[in-house]
């Protein structure tokens, strides 16, 4: 049996081939740029310990990367983190003329809606509800708010609620929306969907505040003036590890709700949870 990983490698490779063309080109050099698969990973396994046969799911998961690779190649671009590197390999606007790189975040977060629209199996209700959850989870309310309010806050301080808020939407609500997918293709209570919520937008606090903690040096904290806002440059090592501590319990309480053992889940995301 093929793993997660091979799957998702396997069907986003179908959809979204190597070309001569320079658009497909970028996007499929986004894709396939040896990202850890974590989101699309989480929608299969949710799917799967609520009961659904993997084939069902795969469709919506590859979409979920086709909405994490965008939001990385946009982040990445000089209008906001002005990053050259991304996973060892020059970012995209770096491979391909910076155009380039915003349409090929355009056209694979479009992609992302077409594949959901025609995934086999599911209902016409499941693909609605998958596409309504997807727009909230991704748009103005969700990750692309979370990313405004990281830009506008550029060099200034946050209270500590306004930080959890904001790396909840940028990095919670697309985990979030990949656990959800598992509940609305298992057709799971909205209960359990509540519960799952609640886990990504722990889960996605706790991967931020561990992504600024590798980035952090110690010297930089308190951050300086100019700083991007973070919850360890701004409340320090020690209360970030504290966060993301009940991040954990949180996401423990919350998995506690499902009918079924949770192991699977767990087993993706614990390696990225250690403080
Ligand atoms: C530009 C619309 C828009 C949104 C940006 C992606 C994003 C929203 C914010 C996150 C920025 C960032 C890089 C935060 C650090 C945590 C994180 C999400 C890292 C990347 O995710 P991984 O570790 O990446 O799953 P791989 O490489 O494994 O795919």
């Amino acid at each position: 049996m093929p793993s997660y990983t091979e799957l998702i490698d396997y069907r986003l490779s179908e959809l979204i081939p190597d070309s001569n063309e320079i658009l497909p080109q970028a996007m499929h050099y986004a894709l396939f740029g040896g990202g850890k698969r974590l989101r699309p990973q989480l929608v299969l396994s949710t799917a799967q310990v609520l009961g659904t046969q993997l084939k069902d799911a795969l469709d919506p998961a590859c979409a979920i990367e086709m909405i994490h690779t965008y939001s990385l190649i946009h982040d990445d671009l000089p209008c906001m983190d002005n990053d050259d590197f991304r996973r060892g390999r020059p970012t995209v606007h770096r491979a391909f003329p910076e155009a380039i790189a915003v349409l090929a975040g355009d056209a694979l977060l479009t992609e992302a809606f077409r594949v959901i629209s025609i995934a086999e199996n599911l209902s016409d209700r499941q693909i609605i509800r998958l596409t309504n959850c997807l727009a909230k989870r991704i748009g103005k309310e969700g990750m692309v708010g979370g990313q405004a309010i990281d830009i506008l806050s550029l060099g200034q301080t946050m209270p500590q609620e306004l930080l959890i808020i904001m790396d909840q939407k940028k990095t919670g609500d697309l985990f979030s929306c990949s656990l959800e997918f598992g509940a609305i293709i298992a057709n799971a209570s909205p209960l359990i969907e509540k519960h799952l919520r609640q886990v990504g937008l722990h889960l996605g606090l706790a991967y931020q505040i561990r992504d600024d903690l590798e980035d952090s040096s110690i010297s930089s904290i308190p951050q300086k003036t100019g700083a991007k806002p973070s919850i360890v440059g701004i409340l320090g090592i020690e209360a970030a590890k504290k966060i993301m501590k009940q991040s954990f319990d949180a996401i423990q309480h919350h998995l506690s709700f499902l009918p079924e053992n949770a192991d699977p889940i767990n087993g993706l995301i614990k390696p990225y949870l250690n403080t």
